[in-house]
C-alpha cells in the first residue's frame, strides 16, 4: 500500500487547566476548579507520540496556541501593559481570563477537517480550519491554527487551506472529530462520513440538553470547499449527545476500511452501513452493542476517542487511554474483540489522565493527514517527532512548564513570560519561524 497516515498531536501549552469551559463535555464541567499538572500533561502526550513513533508510525507534533491571549483580551477593553491587562481582566472578568488562557489548541482533532489528494477534485490536500463557534474559549484558535498549518503544509502544489467558516451557529463546525474518511488505500479515492448534530434550517431531530456543535451546514460547506467528489452525511443521535457524546469521536472511530461504533452512534444507522459498504466495495464494521458497553461506560472510558491504526496485513491495532483498563465492560470487550479472528489485532494502553480529564483522549489529540509520499516529502520537516525532536521537548518542557496550575495563577506576569519565554525556543526548535502574536508585534511589551 502506497501514502502513508500521519498523525499531528497537539503539544499540550503550558497554561492547561481545569476551567469548566466545555458545556456539554461533562469531564470538563466536572473538574471545573480541579489544579492541573500542565508538565505532566505535556508529557503524557509526547509518551504516546513517542510510542507510536517507536511502532512506526508517522507522528508529527503541532505547536500549542499562544495564551493568555492577551490580543484577545485587549480586543474586549483591557488596556495598559501586558501585566495591566492580565491584572485587570482577573478583576473585572476572571472567566474571560480563564476562557482566553485555556490551552485547549491541544485537541488538535478540532483544529480542521482534512480530505486526502485522493478525494478531492483539484488532486490537492485540502484543510478547512474549524471555527469552534459553540465555545469562546475555542472559537478564539482558528488564526493561529491557520498560521500553525500553513507554516507546517506550505507547499500550494500539494496542500490547500481553507479559513474557518461564518462564526454563526448555522455553519457550527468542530473539524476532524466529526468527520471519518474511509478508503482502501491512504493515496486511494476513499469515502468521507460527515457527522453532524443538528441541521441548522429546517431539521427538528436535536438534542434537548447539551449542544450539537455540529451542523449539516458546515459539513456541506466544507465538502464543497475540498471538492470531495464522495461525501457521505449522516446525523449523530441526539441522546447520545445529550449523554455527554458532543462530538462523534466520542462514539465512533475509523481507519482505511474498518468503522468501530457504538450500536447509538447514528441516526438510520444500516442505511449508512450500507452505504459505505457500497461506495468501498466492502465495509468491515465492528459495532458494540448497548448490552456489551453502555453509552455511559463509552463516554466514561472513552473507547471510541481511541486511535485505530493500520498494524499491517489487513489488521489494525486500538490505541485507548487508561480508563478503558479501568471499565470493567469495556476491557472485557476489547479482550473478547482481541480473541476474535476479526481486524483488531492489538490493543495499547496510554496514561493520558491530564487530558482526558478535560475529556480529550488519544484521538482528540491528534489530527490525521492521509498522504501520499512526494506530499509527505513536502512536510514542513522541523516537526517530525524523531528520537532527537523527542529529547529535546521533553527537556523543553522540563525547563518551561509548571508542575501545577489553577484559575487563580493565570493573571501572574511571570507566568506569560514564561509562556513566550517557552514559545519562542519552541518555534526555533521546530524551525517554524514567528507564528505567534508576541512575536510579530513589532516592539511587542514582552
Ligand atoms: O472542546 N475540552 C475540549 C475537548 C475536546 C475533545 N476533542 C474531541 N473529542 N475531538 C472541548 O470540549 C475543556 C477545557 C476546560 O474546561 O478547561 C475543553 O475545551
Amino acid at each position: 500500500m502506497a501514502g502513508c497516515e500521519a498523525n499531528f498531536d497537539g503539544l499540550v501549552g503550558p497554561t492547561h487547566h481545569y476551567g469548566g469551559h466545555s458545556f456539554g463535555n461533562v469531564a470538563s464541567t466536572g473538574n471545573a476548579g480541579q489544579p492541573a499538572n500542565p508538565r505532566a500533561a505535556a508529557l503524557q502526550g509526547l509518551a504516546k507520540m513517542k510510542a507510536l513513533a517507536d511502532l512506526g508510525y508517522r507522528q508529527g507534533v503541532l505547536p500549542p496556541h499562544e495564551r493568555p491571549a492577551v490580543d484577545v483580551l485587549r480586543g474586549f477593553g483591557f488596556g495598559g501593559d501586558d501585566a495591566g491587562v492580565l491584572a485587570a481582566a482577573a478583576k473585572q472578568a476572571p472567566q474571560l481570563l480563564a476562557a482566553a488562557s485555556s490551552a485547549s489548541a491541544m485537541w488538535v482533532a478540532n483544529a480542521a477537517t482534512v480530505s486526502p489528494s485522493g478525494d478531492t477534485a483539484d488532486g490537492r490536500v485540502h484543510f478547512s480550519v474549524a471555527n469552534l463557534q459553540n465555545k469562546f474559549h475555542r472559537a478564539i484558535e482558528h488564526e493561529q491554527t491557520g498560521r500553525t498549518l500553513k507554516a507546517i503544509f506550505g507547499d500550494a502544489s500539494h496542500f490547500a487551506h481553507h479559513p474557518a467558516l461564518a462564526m454563526h451557529p448555522a455553519f457550527g463546525d468542530e473539524g476532524a472529530a466529526n468527520h471519518t474518511r474511509l478508503a482502501r488505500a491512504y493515496d486511494a479515492a476513499g469515502v468521507e462520513l460527515f457527522v453532524y448534530g443538528q441541521r441548522h434550517w429546517g431539521g427538528s431531530l436535536a438534542p434537548q440538553h447539551y449542544p450539537a456543535r455540529q451542523t449539516l451546514e458546515a459539513s456541506q460547506a466544507v465538502a464543497r470547499r475540498h471538492g470531495v467528489r464522495d461525501a457521505v452525511y449522516v446525523q449523530q443521535n441526539p441522546d447520545v449527545i445529550d449523554a455527554g457524546v458532543f462530538h462523534n469521536d466520542v462514539i465512533s472511530v475509523g481507519n482505511l476500511d474498518v468503522l468501530f461504533c457504538h450500536e447509538s452512534a447514528f441516526v438510520g444507522r444500516d442505511a449508512v452501513y450500507a452505504e459505505l459498504d457500497t461506495k468501498l466495495g466492502g465495509l468491515r464494521l465492528i459495532e458494540v452493542p448497548a448490552t456489551k458497553v453502555s453509552v455511559d461506560d463509552a463516554v466514561r472510558s472513552y473507547l471510541f476517542n481511541s486511535q485505530l491504526l493500520d498494524a499491517g496485513g489487513g489488521r489494525m491495532r486500538l490505541v485507548v487511554p487508561e480508563e478503558c483498563r479501568e471499565t470493567p465492560a469495556v476491557w472485557a470487550y476489547l479482550q473478547a474483540l482481541l480473541a476474535q479472528d476479526g481486524p483488531l489485532a492489538d490493543v495499547r494502553v496510554y496514561d493520558l489522565k491530564q487530558s482526558m480529564r478535560n475529556g480529550g483522549g488519544p484521538a482528540c489529540l491528534r489530527l490525521r493527514v492521509a498522504l501520499t509520499d512526494a506530499e509527505a516529502a513536502a512536510v514542513h520537516p522541523g516537526i517530525w517527532l524523531t528520537p532527537a525532536l523527542y529529547e529535546a521537548l521533553t527537556g523543553w518542557v522540563g525547563r518551561h512548564y509548571r508542575d501545577r496550575l489553577s484559575e487563580a495563577d493565570l493573571a501572574d506576569p511571570q507566568l506569560l513570560l514564561e509562556v513566550r519565554t517557552a514559545l519562542d525556543e519552541l518555534t526555533a526548535l521546530l524551525g517554524l519561524g514567528s507564528i505567534y502574536p508576541f512575536q510579530r508585534l513589532e516592539g511587542g511589551s514582552r
